[in-house]
């Protein structure tokens, strides 16, 4: 034990007053499942919060066309219960929203957490009292407070949907959303003239899933991503069967790779092979399903620019293959950032869409968005008219969830200020001066980096143990020491440096065009790199030492 420290003081309920909840669960997503689970088999106090009219997070929201795991459904699903896993049939290796939103409606009927949700509850304040070490939680919808001697914040690393910040948009008289937030009711697109703005995970979900629905389609992109084939397919009754009695070994395996996927990357050396060896493999990758042509390429594709530019040139050449007009081709290839440095969509057909009559590719880079009008929008070049307008312009990703509540720590001070630059987090799961808080999938934690589910199971399951060790010796309050705090967030930096991802404007590093002060590209370091197993080993190593950078009371 280093720089962990128990105060003197015994925990005494004397006069204090004492809490409603032992502990609140913000959210209701994949995280708050499981937490709620794991804390009322405890019989613990808990309540889970969520300002959605219903459990689910990600995926009760994101409706839109073509939204669907990347990640192998079976890779995706809670493992904690033998009997789920035996009972759940994946319909498809990688599962479709309807499906995903029925399964976690599944799992908290069958454990019966419903009764242990609140929804259309959103903590939009909450407060630390320390005279009574306990969380003073300001309910938007009812104004109620409410108190708690633990929050769990399971908010969600992608739940906060941004629109782009362009003049016009109230003017415009058709339909238009942001991909989040698509209408829980049939949206016929039959013959309608449609525009997507975004060509990121989601926006490439989307369009291919309707280019050949809709009446016409004309794709905003302001920057290409790399993508590649996602592969899916169905899961019949026997592969299902085969899947369930190989889940044992398929999660020992997701534990011992980096990404927590069944993926290992390919560890026998970039120069050790042949360039011909090279793009044997490669090709064997772009057929195989899934996150493999990222994941399982070489570890040289991630840290080294010459490595990763040759393998970028591969890419490139299979998007000239599949789009017929080679400036459209040009176009879809980035050229500001290589392959697998942003966060790879995963695509089915979509480089063809762009040989369709119907879709149009426009180059907003070039030719940049104006303003929005009444009957479509106009770039500095023309005048386009649409039925629909879908924004598929991303996330106020992993800090823009705590930025919406306004949390005052020790001493009045505000999470907002202390992270205005970016966050600093111990282990990902504490703050410094935010007593009682815990952080599920949190910034800079190894499950914000990882296949969800995988690294929110791993995070759950520490944050049980630490509170179990809380209750056990009689504290009241636990906090990071600054110097641990320090120290992670210092670690976590340090892991950015060898990563060609630090130089890329995406959400893994902060870069948001439409939040004030997440514009210009200024590294914030969001998430830990060192993957999964390393993680999972320091976060047990520390609560093996009795938990040493947090401060007991
Ligand atoms: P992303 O990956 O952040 O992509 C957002 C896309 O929207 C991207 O192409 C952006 O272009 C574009 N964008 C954002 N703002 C604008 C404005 N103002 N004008 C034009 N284009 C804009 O979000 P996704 O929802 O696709 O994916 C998020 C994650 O969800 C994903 O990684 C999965 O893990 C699930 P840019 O590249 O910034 O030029």
């Amino acid at each position: 034990m280093t720089d962990s420290a128990v105060m003197d003081q015994p925990a005494t309920a004397g006069s204090r007053m004492q809490p409603q909840y032992e502990v609140v669960v913000i959210g209701a997503g994949v995280g708050g499942i499981y937490q709620i689970k794991r804390l009322t088999d405890l019989g613990i106090n808990a309540v889970v919060l969520d300002g959605s009219p219903d459990l689910g997070g990600t995926w009760y929201w994101n409706r839109y066309p073509g939204a669907r795991f990347d990640s192998e459904s079976y890779t995706y699903g809670y493992s904690f219960s033998k009997e789920l896993l035996d009972e759940w049939h994946w319909r498809e290796r990688f599962s479709g929203q309807p499906e995903n939103l029925k399964y976690l409606n599944y799992v908290a009927d069958k454990f019966d957490l419903r009764r242990h949700m609140r929804f259309e509850q959103t903590v939009d304040a909450m407060v630390f009292d320390e005279a009574n070490d306990l969380w003073r939680l300001q309910i938007k919808e009812s104004g109620e407070e409410l108190t708690s001697r633990f929050v769990i914040t399971a908010v969600g690393l992608l739940s906060i949907p941004t629109l782009p910040r362009i003049e016009g948009m109230d003017d415009f008289k058709g339909g238009s959303w942001h991909t989040h937030y698509w209408p829980q009711e049939p949206v016929d697109l039959t013959g309608k003239r449609v525009a997507v703005i975004g060509t990121g995970a989601t926006g490439i979900q989307v369009i291919a899933e309707i280019a050949d629905k809709v009446g016409h389609l004309t794709v905003f992109q302001r920057r290409p991503n790399w993508s590649a084939p996602l592969g899916n397919s169905e899961i019949s009754d026997e592969e299902m069967a085969d899947i369930r009695a190989r889940y044992d070994e398929i999660f020992e395996r997701c534990k011992r790779t980096p990404g927590g996927f069944e993926h290992e990357p390919d560890r026998r050396g970039f120069y050790n092979l042949t360039k011909e060896e090279r793009v044997a493999y490669w090709d064997s990758l772009y057929g195989t399903p899934g996150f493999a042509i990222w994941l399982r390429n070489f570890v040289e594709i991630f840290v080294d620019e010459e490595a990763n530019a040759e393998f970028s040139e591969y890419i490139a050449n299979r998007i000239r293959q599949r789009v017929n007009d080679p400036a459209v081709a040009e176009k879809l290839i980035p050229k500001d950032h290589g392959f697998g440095v942003q966060r790879v969509p995963m695509e089915t057909n979509y480089f063809e869409v762009y040989n369709q009559d119907n879709v149009e590719l426009v180059d907003i880079s070039e030719t940049p968005i104006e303003r929005i009008t009444e009957t479509g929008l106009r770039t500095t070049e023309r005048e386009f008219d649409f039925d629909i307008i879908v924004y598929a312009t991303g996330f106020d990703a992993i800090t823009g969830a705590y930025d919406r509540i306004d949390i005052t720590g020790v001493g009045g001070r505000k999470l907002a200020d202390d992270w205005k630059d970016g966050p600093s987090t111990y282990l990902g799961m504490t703050t410094h001066g935010y007593p009682n808080m815990i952080m599920l999938a949190g910034p800079q934690s190894g499950s914000a980096s990882t296949n969800f589910p995988r690294g929110i199971e791993s995070g759950v399951d520490w944050i049980t143990g630490l509170l179990e060790y809380v209750w056990e010796k009689g504290y009241t309050r636990f906090d990071p020491t600054a110097e641990a705090q320090q120290s992670w967030t210092e670690h976590v930096k340090k892991m950015y440096s060898s990563m060609l991802m630090r130089k890329a404007k995406s959400w893994f590093t902060g870069y948001n065009s439409n939040v004030e002060g997440h514009e210009h590209g200024k590294i914030r370091y969001f998430v830990y790199n060192g993957g999964a197993p390393k993680y999972v080993n320091k976060i047990t190593e520390v609560a093996q030492n009795d938990y040493e950078g947090l401060v007991f009371s």
